[in-house]
């Protein structure tokens, strides 16, 4: 069966093109799948564009579609295990993580269909009794959603739940690298009932078949997850048609220890914080920034319990993390701690790929990797690696730790490890990022909104910030007593 799907029909490339989807642990070929090129992408468009002008969905009472995804949420749930399954085929990621992620992604349904219903109207008080006002909240039309591999369901959960929720049609563009829980999303959004049309799916390259989405004057809006440089690069397309953008586009996070923190709580976490996912999570910790009299002690024993962690792929019940996602990226990662290491870190673990187990010989594994003594100034400090690499800084003061957190272009998430709430408090305050956690890393949930500062983006996903992303306010004035004003006579 073929993997496109557009205008409610499965459809294949129209060059015929192909891409073979390969599991990152091992090698092995998981599947074939279609591969879109831009005229695909634009009949996609087109399917999307009708079914926005001319369709029932936008103008769908906003409880019934709150139903259809409370539907979905259940489909979900209903199908967990083919879905994690095929999630770690295509990420390589530990099957017990691809069905946690099920889970929220189950959640974040569920929560934007109860959501959907929840917003009315807003009337305005305008002080004249001979006018009625109020905001109606309309879909923003045609969405683009472009999302990643490391959590490729999940990012697309975020996206096509609230611009369902909001009345609006989309065409979604997973990663070329992770395309099958997309494909099997787009056959529970049929069974739940969503109308022909709504949801389009497009496979293929970011340049060819993503690329068009950006450009397209028939596209309203673009909603990205993935690296800086190719948001960089949407944003400036996107400016040719004035489209309204979404971005998410990852951190540079700083976990931040003072030395009245729990140690051992602390420790445990900075691992959590940095190795989860081999570190290809846009949230990590992985600038890990100590109080100087905590440095010693501290970095030991994360470098001890770094040195533990074990490797394997999806199905290995072992395992604690996985590979990363190909080799292109294996080699971003090496590049960049070889840099470190120019640059004047040291190396307290890992540093390279392992050697010796040969279930991991045909995977893009990289072992958790600890750099120790680092500076602001150093590019696997100020850039993001996306593996599971650990830079460490000292810091002297509330005031250095700060300084240093603060010390990027990104923006998008941290935390901070102390005993003295008023200096929590205090520091949470000065950080210019998204979310930040207190004594704890990486929780959310789909009531608080995620996104970023400076430049991990701008708008924000989750939350009921997350819905008014895909929504335009309408100011509607009704004057109750029409008569002539004689400003000009
Ligand atoms: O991302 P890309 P890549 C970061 C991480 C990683 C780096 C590069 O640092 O090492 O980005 O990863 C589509 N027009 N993050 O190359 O290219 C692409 O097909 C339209 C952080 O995988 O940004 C995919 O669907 N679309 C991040 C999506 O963009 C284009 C998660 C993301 O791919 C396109 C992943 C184009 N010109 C990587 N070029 C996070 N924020 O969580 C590519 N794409």
């Amino acid at each position: 069966m073929p993997d496109l799907f557009i205008g409610g029909a499965w459809t294949a490339a129209l060059d015929e093109g192909t891409r073979e989807i390969r599991c990152p642990a091992d090698g092995s070929p998981v599947a074939v799948v279609d591969e879109a090129g831009g005229k695909d992408t634009a009949l996609a468009i087109a399917a999307a564009r009708h079914a926005f002008d001319e369709g029932s969905w936008p103008g769908t009472p906003a409880a019934e579609r709150g139903d259809l995804l409370l539907r979905v949420a259940d489909l979900l749930v209903r199908d967990k295990a083919l879905l994690a399954r095929a999630e770690s085929l295509d990420t390589g990621k530990r099957l017990v993580e691809s069905e946690y992620d099920m889970d929220d992604i189950a959640n974040c349904f569920r929560y934007f269909g109860h959501l959907a219903a929840q917003v009315g109207d807003r009337v305005v008080d305008t002080g004249n009794p001979d006018a009625e006002s109020r905001v109606v909240y309309e879909p923003v039309g045609v969405c683009a959603l472009i999302t990643p591999w490391n959590y490729p369901l999940l990012q697309t959960a975020w996206k096509v739940a609230p611009a369902l929720a909001a009345g609006n049609t989309f065409v979604l563009k997973p990663s070329e690298l992770t395309p099958h829980s997309a494909i099997h999303l787009m056959r529970l959004l049929s069974e739940a009932g969503l109308p022909a049309g709504v949801a389009n799916l497009i496979l293929g390259s970011g340049p060819e078949a993503g690329a068009p989405l950006a450009d397209h004057p028939d596209v309203d809006m673009v909603s990205f997850t993935g690296g800086l440089q190719t948001g960089r690069r949407l944003m400036a397309t996107a400016a040719g048609t004035v489209k309204k953008v979404a971005l998410e586009l990852g951190g540079k996070n700083p976990n931040i220890v003072f030395a009245d923190a729990d140690f051992e709580t602390a420790v445990d976490m900075a691992l959590t914080a940095v190795f989860l996912h081999s570190g290809q999570v846009c949230s990590a910790g992985a600038r890990l920034l100590v109080e100087d009299s905590l440095h010693d002690r501290f970095v030991d024993e994360v470098v001890r319990r770094a040195r533990l962690i074990r490797l394997g792929g999806p199905f290995d019940e072992q395992a604690q993390t996985g590979p990363l996602i190909s080799a292109q990226h294996l080699a971003k990662v090496e590049a960049y701690v070889a840099a470190g290491l120019a640059e004047g870190a040291v190396l307290r673990c890992g540093g390279a790929r392992p050697s010796g187990d040969p279930a991991l010989a045909d995977g893009y594994f990289y072992l958790p990797t600890v750099l120790d003594e680092c500076g602001a100034g150093m590019s696997v400090v100020r850039e993001e690696s996306f593996g599971p690499v650990l830079t460490v800084e000292r810091f002297t003061d509330e005031d250095d730790a700060v300084r240093l957190a603060n010390d990027t272009i990104y923006g998008l998430a941290g935390a901070v490890w102390t005993s003295d709430q008023e200096r929590a408090q205090r520091v949470v305050s000065r950080l210019r990022i998204g979310t930040v956690w207190i004594n704890d890393y990486h929780p959310y949930v789909p009531q608080a909104e995620w996104g970023g500062f400076k430049q991990s983006g701008f708008g924000r996903e989750l939350g009921p910030t997350g819905l008014a992303e895909y929504q335009e306010p309408k100011h509607i004035w009704r004057n109750t007593s029409p008569a002539p004003q004689g400003w000009f006579s």
